[in-house]
């Protein structure tokens, strides 16, 4: 017998379900890491690699003057890429915030560029058709009474010295600042789509949900954006609605992501090059085929995927981002349909090596994408008599069909590889 777990909201199964329903079936984000980071251009967690006090990071905020910053330049990208939405960080673990806060002046307006940058932001991917996330970081470098904790630029190598370091400053004070500042984001930018919270890590010199007061801040912002999308970083493992989806940074899940032997959703998020904000030097930048693959593997165990962008200090995607984008947009252009309402095979259906199987339940139609391209023939095993048309997704042209002798189908492929990075195949299934 399964314990009933905790809750903190009244909401049925199937009220959850059509609450998220958007977003599982649009698959595709963009992740936007924008910042005082961007200016050095070396990683986001600068200040703390580095140990930067705030008075040497200071040149960042005087500096900052994003003159080329035109959103809707952003939107038309992510749309193209066949992005559906996009999360910014309105605010990173530095403490910076692009919107314009009543609660700080350690703010985008107050810069050189005198602008609220989100509500920009909002406004052209509103425009472009895309909905909206906001990224808020619950970690604070900045503020003076956020706690001196082991993932703070100022952390200590003896465990005891945080009390000494810590006097005069009040978690109690910088949780009101919290909730302000969450409470002007879920009230200042019309709908907001979906809130991406970053990050918890409880045990010795930690922050956990009581340093949040995670359950009274999800309630808050439930209340003012009922029908927001919200993600597990709240440190609410406890609750069964402490958040809407699981969040694997960084890595790939080997299969569809449970809890308690039920599946449950999730959305990987990824880099292109391994930084998340704009890291000027870095080499390690995936190509075109890893990201697609990216892509369909999260769709083929069930997930989305939110893939980042880190934009520059002037305000602008760099060429291989940019690259980057159109190349999986023409992809999309041709394929899209083996993403969007799109979710893992039916049971019983094997994957053939070197292939990754999506599937929309709606039209019943299984999609086999080549990661390797066969030689001349295709077997899908246990598919003999099941399958009433197959087609390559890309053209739309007719692909021969046989039952095999083992009861499965064999599906003859031009031995040339079609120009199209990843060809899929689609089977209309009985
Ligand atoms: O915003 C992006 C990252 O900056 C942020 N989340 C994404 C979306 C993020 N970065 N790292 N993490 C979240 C997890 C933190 C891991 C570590 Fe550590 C920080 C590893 C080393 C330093 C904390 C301290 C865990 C181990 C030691």
């Amino acid at each position: 017998q399964v314990q009933a777990q905790k809750k903190i909201f009244n909401e049925t199964p199937e009220q959850t379900e059509k609450r998220l329903s958007w977003w599982v079936h649009d698959r595709f984000g963009m992740f936007i890491h924008w910042g005082l980071y961007s200016l050095p251009a070396r990683h986001e967690w600068i200040k703390n690699y580095e140990r930067i006090t705030d008075s040497a990071y200071q040149k960042y905020f005087d500096n900052f003057n994003p003159d080329l910053y035109n959103p809707r330049e952003w939107a038309r990208m992510a749309k193209a890429a066949g992005m559906k939405y996009a999360v910014i960080t309105t605010k990173h673990h530095e403490g910076f915030c692009l919107f314009d806060s009543k609660y700080t002046d350690y703010k985008a307006t107050k810069t050189a560029i005198k602008k609220d940058l989100v509500r920009e932001w909002v406004d052209a991917f509103r425009a472009e058709g895309l909905k909206i996330g906001f990224y808020y970081s619950l970690i604070d470098w900045h503020h003076p009474d956020f706690t001196i904790d082991r993932v703070h630029p100022q952390r200590v190598s003896d465990p005891k010295e945080y009390e000494r370091l810590n006097k005069g400053r009040d978690m109690e004070k910088y949780r009101t600042y919290l909730f302000n500042q969450v409470r002007e984001l879920m009230t200042n930018y019309g709908k907001v789509d979906m809130l991406w919270t970053d990050f918890s890590y409880p045990g010795a010199n930690g922050k956990d949900h009581n340093d949040w007061n995670s359950v009274e801040l999800l309630k808050m912002v439930r209340k003012l954006q009922p029908g927001i999308i919200v993600n597990d970083r709240l440190d609410l493992g406890d609750y069964e609605d402490g958040g809407d989806f699981v969040t694997p940074e960084q890595y790939k899940v080997s299969e569809w992501p449970t809890r308690n032997g039920k599946r449950i959703h999730w959305e990987t998020c990824q880099t292109f090059s391994g930084s998340w904000g704009y890291y000027r030097d870095e080499t390690t930048w995936k190509d075109n085929k890893q990201l697609l693959v990216l892509l369909i593997e999260s769709v083929s165990k069930g997930g989305n995927l939110l893939l980042n962008v880190g934009p520059t200090s002037r305000g602008l995607f760099d060429a291989r981002a940019q690259e980057r984008l159109q190349g999986m947009g023409e992809w999309m252009k041709v394929n899209s349909r083996a993403v969007y309402g799109c979710t893992e095979a039916p049971a019983g259906i094997q994957r053939p090596d070197n292939t990754l199987l999506t599937y929309n339940p709606d039209t019943k139609r299984l999609y086999v994408h080549l990661l390797d391209y066969p030689l001349q023939r295709i077997e899908l095993p246990g598919l003999k008599g099941k399958v009433r048309y197959a087609q390559f997704l890309h053209d739309g042209s007719e692909l021969k069909m046989r039952d095999t002798d083992k009861g499965g189908l064999a599906i003859d492929v031009p031995v040339r590889k079609p120009d199209v990075e990843i060809p899929v195949i689609e089977l209309m299934l009985e």
